[in-house]
């Protein structure tokens, strides 16, 4: 006789694959490690209250659940708590190269040419030549790039506080979202309140030197509160925005806040 029947959870053949597979898309390696602990198709479920039977819904689901993620990091962010800073002596050597595709495909981007474009909510939007970037009050800071593919890299970035540019250019500092435009088709999109942040800065050097090729000459954001996806090297236009922008990696799944 039997005296009870276990309780089966009819899950879709492939579930288990799909939700995997879902969750290896959230970048962000805490939020993925704790959806790996945490997360069943079930749980899902519940969680969004959507049935999920499909790929396509579990990513969605997934989404909304960074989206959700996005809003109490940007809620967390301290505007004015600052980012560990090294000794020169902690400088990683040689730096480690990444982008979308590999260092023999590097931009070479002419720095005599190039013009920083500005569009939307800036008040002045005439462009920039290089020296008239490097015209402008610098300042260096040695600090961590961590990339969610599973390293960190010490490094010294010095440029112009991003804060100072955008102040000069009359953006509008209520807006919510600054966005980059890059030489080599990247993009992504970074909350005012981290545009605005003391450490965010325009990098035009790198280890006391012009940025080199690899590291994004001529011009790249370096944010050591945000983690290396949203760092743009080689930017080619800013502008401000109400608009969700997205960008590049974070339209295929990265978590758009993506804090450090
Ligand atoms: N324009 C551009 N910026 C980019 C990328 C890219 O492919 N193109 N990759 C991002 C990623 S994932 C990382 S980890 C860092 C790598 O910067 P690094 O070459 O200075 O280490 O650049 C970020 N910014
Ligand atoms: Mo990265």
């Amino acid at each position: 006789m039997q005296l009870f029947k276990k309780r089966q959870i009819v899950i879709p053949v492939d579930g288990a694959a799909m939700l995997a597979d879902g969750i290896a898309r959230i970048a962000q390696p805490s939020r993925r490690a704790f959806l790996q602990r945490s997360l069943s198709l079930g749980g899902l479920t519940l969680l969004t209250g959507c049935s999920i039977s499909d790929q396509d819904s579990i990513d969605a689901a997934l989404t909304g659940i960074s989206r959700l993620n996005d809003r109490a990091q940007a809620l967390l962010f301290d505007p004015t708590r600052l980012a560990p800073t090294y000794p020169d002596s902690m400088i990683t050597r040689p730096f480690p190269f990444n982008a979308y595709y590999g260092e023999d495909e590097v931009r070479s981007v002419n720095g005599d040419d190039w013009r920083l474009e500005l569009s939307g909510l800036v008040a002045r939007r005439n462009s920039w030549t290089l020296a008239q970037l490097r015209a402008m009050p610098q300042q260096a800071q040695v600090t961590r790039h961590i990339c969610v593919e599973g390293w960190s890299a010490i490094g010294k970035w010095g440029g112009v506080p991003f804060a100072h540019f955008l102040r000069v250019v009359g953006a509008d500092l209520s807006a919510k979202y600054v966005g980059f435009q890059c030489a080599d088709d990247y993009f992504t999109s970074i909350d005012m309140a981290t545009a605005l942040h003391p450490q965010t800065l325009m990098a035009l050097t790198y280890d006391g030197a012009a940025l080199p090729p690899r590291y994004g000459f001529p011009m790249k954001l370096r944010m050591p509160t945000k983690l290396g996806y949203k760092n743009p090297k080689h930017i080619q236009a800013i502008f401000v925005t109400n608009t969700y922008p997205g960008g590049y990696w974070e339209d295929q799944g990265y978590n758009w806040f993506g804090g450090s």
